[in-house]
């Protein structure tokens, strides 16, 4: 006999599942197809402990269905491009593709002794000129469908990394990469338009629910963020005599309530919008300057914080309430967004905490209008919002709160000074970014003919190779920018002189159609067949961490719509089902540099091997939860294992041959191994992932025990037991599997070996003799089950007949139940 050693088996098995091309799905039709994808790494340097967890759990459900017999497809890839490359580059003065390239082939190494059950043949990068050629394809596609479009805006702007930020990309008014505060600035930029698809967004979300963690569906709705409303326009009374304010347009305002236009005291706009410049009066303009330098400052995030000291500056203007005719005074503050609603707002503080704040602040008037049985408002401080009656209110009087809304939204209609209307959060993706190592925008700017898409045969737009360092380096402009041979080129529609567009796309981009690739990555005739990628897709099963809640899978779900829109593709969700793996911790705590609390997964490889650091991600918890790798025990996976490899060098030894059938074996161990089958399956469909592993230990230590108790490995219960073993842990220890799946006399590979037949008949419960005494004599024996309840024993009992023959009419005055051995009934 030999002794167990991963590091063995990991030295025989080790490439052998690329070489054999094991994961590669047959895509003949011959079988139901299932698609398990992992959200694709960016490769940062190596793996580590998140990507052991993650690739663990996706790996689990790839193997279980290839062994239920389904066509799997489990492919990988890299989302390669990003700033971390280009960073490096510049420090290293070095091209971003070298540190990107090197860094992706160590940390596939490790992929490959990991043991993922992934087709490599189908390996993308999304910085290959390859892939990002259909990136630049599906761009124009969207261009020319009037979903990618250019405005200046402000911008949240990263003055370290001299960069453009997403709103999603600003953490508390700091930039998610370096933590430098982030201000605002005017560019002309590209954009998605994603707003187009908001309801949609929302809509499809019912087909997501129970298949998505509830968690990220919430996020994404919040994100998206509906309201229904109106926009109220208010009137702007001129300004008399010289003070030369010209006349201007009614300002329009976006409200959720209109039933309290009769409470509105005063209007805000946004007085970092060009409105609040159009409004102020000569008088008030300087203040107002003023007011604008400081915000360029502060954050959206600060600005939102309700609990932020109000601050303004009156306008000098009045605008007339469309119901009363009330003037109302104009201030600009900058707890009013621009970029929400129509940036201008009408303030009603008896029933807005924002705006009875600001009205305390700056000694405006508080009316209440909804009397909703609480303290007036003007008196509590506190802004009343709950259900109630109009009061002060003119034709609204009397009417509650929900009759008032659709009233007030009536009359506004029938005056023409307003609408009712849906309002989102949710604002349009801007996609340019003003680095380099992104896919560039496959467009020319002409000064004839505008806006002109590269013509597809002249794709990809190729960054150019000899670049790096301080070529890099940020400069407020995109590094292409300043490569005058490659920004200078001709028109394609006149011929004239143009130039390129310099900017390259948020590497979101790339990740919201990988999946669609992966279905023909090296075609370099079309994005994909769309017979093949209706085939496979939508996604079965995707997982990956909730970090992506919002961002990559909403970007995910437009494009996935707007291609279906656009014909290419047969389907309007790419992700049926989604799990969110659990973060690995240490001591409790999310492992980090400042904490020093890192665990390095290459040394838990090297120390406890492949496949006990894998058991023990998946045995440690549910797959949804924390791991806490300082509570947690691969040394004692690894004994498991070890125990589990010994039972097939056993049979190998001294047991029933390949192929004997195991019906004259032990019963009773065969009813572990048909029970523990049946159940995993189940459990497998529940993501009881931990469960599963237990359960596989439990039927270790049955099969070790029928040998232990003179049998030996020779019953041929004792292989039915063991075989069932290693295809149960082909799901989670690939090396040992393969390895015991050798030594019981079968050709490789386990992880296609099918999932064990089940025996119904080793599934009957076991029964038991129950004994029934009345006033402690025995009067009947029952034959029940295992399991029975107290309640159902009971009643069987009281229902023989020999205790009723010998209760008589006497009252019953107790019944002890002890299931499944005993009842006694008491007289
Ligand atoms: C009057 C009013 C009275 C409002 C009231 C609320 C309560 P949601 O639900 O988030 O869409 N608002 C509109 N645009 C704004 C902007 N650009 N910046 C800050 N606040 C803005 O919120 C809609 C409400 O937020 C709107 O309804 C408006 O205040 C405010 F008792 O109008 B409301
Ligand atoms: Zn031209």
């Amino acid at each position: 006999p030999q002794e167990y050693s991963f590091r063995a088996l990991e030295e025989r098995w080790g490439g052998y599942w690329e070489q054999a091309g094991t994961f590669t799905p047959a895509d003949d039709g011959s079988r139901e197809r299932k698609y398990v994808l992992d959200m694709f790494p960016y490769p940062s340097g190596d793996l580590h402990m998140g990507h052991a967890e993650a690739f663990a759990m996706g790996d689990v459900v790839a193997r279980y269905w290839i062994q239920r017999g389904y066509d799997v497809l489990h492919p990988i890839g890299w989302d390669s491009f990003g700033l971390p490359a280009e960073n490096a580059a510049i420090k290293r003065n070095a091209h971003p593709a070298e540190w990107t390239y090197a860094n992706i082939e160590t940390q596939k190494g490790s992929f490959q002794r990991y043991g993922i059950s992934a087709d490599w043949s189908r390996e993308l990068h999304t910085s290959d000129p390859e892939y990002y050629r259909w990136t630049q394809w599906l761009f124009q596609q969207f261009h020319r469908n009037g979903l990618a479009y250019r405005k200046d805006s402000p911008v949240n702007w990263c003055p370290q990394d001299q960069t453009v930020l997403a709103n999603e990309q600003v953490v508390n008014g700091a930039c998610e990469r370096c933590g430098t505060a982030v201000t605002k600035k005017s560019l002309n930029q590209w954009y998605f338009r994603i707003t187009q698809y908001a309801d949609r967004l929302l809509e499809d979300m019912a087909e997501l629910e129970g298949h998505w963690p509830e968690r990220v569906l919430a996020m994404q709705r919040n994100w998206i963020g509906r309201s229904e409303g109106a926009h109220v326009r208010f009137e702007v009374e001129a300004v008399e005599g010289a003070d030369g304010a010209a006349p201007v347009e009614p300002i329009t305002v976006f409200t959720t309530r209109p039933d309290t236009l009769y409470g509105a005291t005063f209007m805000v706009v946004a007085a970092d919008a060009d409105l609040a410049l159009d409004l102020v009066t000569e008088e008030h303009r300087a203040e107002l300057e003023r007011y604008r330098e400081e915000l360029t400052h502060v954050s959206e995030i600060e600005r939102q914080a309700t609990d932020r000291t109000k601050s303004g500056v009156f306008l000098g203007r009045y605008a007339l309430n469309p119901l009363n005719g009330e003037r109302l005074p104009i201030w600009a503050s900058d707890y009013v967004l621009a970029d929400y609603g129509t940036g201008a707002i009408m303030s009603v503080p008896a029933h807005d905490q924002r705006d009875l704040d600001f009205a305390r602040a700056m000694d405006l008037p508080v009316r209440m209008v909804v009397d909703t049985g609480e303290e007036d408002p003007a008196v509590s401080g506190v802004a009343t919002t709950g259900e109630g009656t109009l009061v002060n209110s003119g034709e609204l009087d009397g009417l509650d709160k929900t009759a008032a809304l659709a009233r007030a939204i009536e009359i506004i209609e029938e005056r023409g000074t307003g609408e009712g209307t849906v309002n989102y959060r949710l604002r349009d993706w801007l996609l340019s970014r003003q680095r380099f190592w992104g896919a560039p925008i496959p467009i020319i700017h002409c000064p004839d003919c505008g806006e002109v898409p590269v013509p597809q045969d002249q794709l990809p737009v190729l960054l150019p190779s000899d670049v790096s360092g301080e070529q890099l380096a940020p400069k407020g402009q995109s590094p292409l920018a300043s490569i005058e041979s490659w920004v200078n080129t001709d028109c394609p529609s006149c011929g004239g002189a143009a130039q390129r567009d310099t900017d390259t796309m948020d590497t979101f981009v790339d990740s919201s159609w990988y999946y669609m690739r992966y279905i023909s990555p090296n075609d370099s005739t079309q994005v994909f067949d769309r017979a093949s990628v209706d085939r496979w897709l939508p996604v079965d099963q995707y997982v990956g961490g909730v970090e992506h809640a919002i961002l990559h899978l909403l970007y995910s779900r437009f494009f996935t719509k707007a291609m279906y829109d656009m014909g290419l593709i047969g389907f309007t969700e790419p992700f049926k089902a989604l799990l969110n793996q659990g973060q690995v911790l240490n001591g409790g705590k999310a492992m980090s540099k400042s904490l020093g609390n890192g665990v390095d997964l290459g040394e838990q490889l090297d120390r406890f091997g492949v496949d006990a650091v894998r058991l023990t991600m998946v045995f440690a918890s549910p797959p949804e939860d924390d791991v806490d790798w300082a509570d947690v025990s691969p040394s004692g996976s690894a004994k498991f294992l070890a125990r589990a490899w010994r039972l097939a060098q056993d049979v190998s030894l001294g047991g029933a041959p390949a192929g004997t059938a195991p019906d004259g074996g032990d019963r009773s161990l065969r009813q572990v191994t048909h029970r523990t089958v049946q159940d995993a399956a189940g459990l497998l469909d529940e993501r009881k992932f931990n469960v599963v592993v237990a359960r596989t230990m439990e039927l270790v230590n049955a099969t070790r025990k029928t040998i232990d108790s003179g049998a030996g490995a020779a019953d041929p219960a004792v292989r039915e037991a063991t075989e069932a073993v290693a295809i149960l842990l082909s799901l989670f220890a690939p090396y040992t599997a393969e390895d015991m799946w050798a030594l019981l006399g079968h050709e490789p590979s386990v992880a296609r070996a099918g999932w064990p037949t089940v025996d119904e008949s080793l599934l009957v419960q076991d029964t038991t003799v129950a004994v029934v005494q009345v006033k402690g004599k025995v009067k009947d024996r029952l034959e029940v089950a295992l399991d029975i309840s107290a309640e159902e024993l009971e009643s069987m009992a009281l229902a023989s007949e020999a205790v009723q023959r010998s209760i008589g009419d006497a009252p019953i005055r107790k019944v002890i139940v002890k299931e499944p051995k005993l009842v006694n009934i008491v007289i």
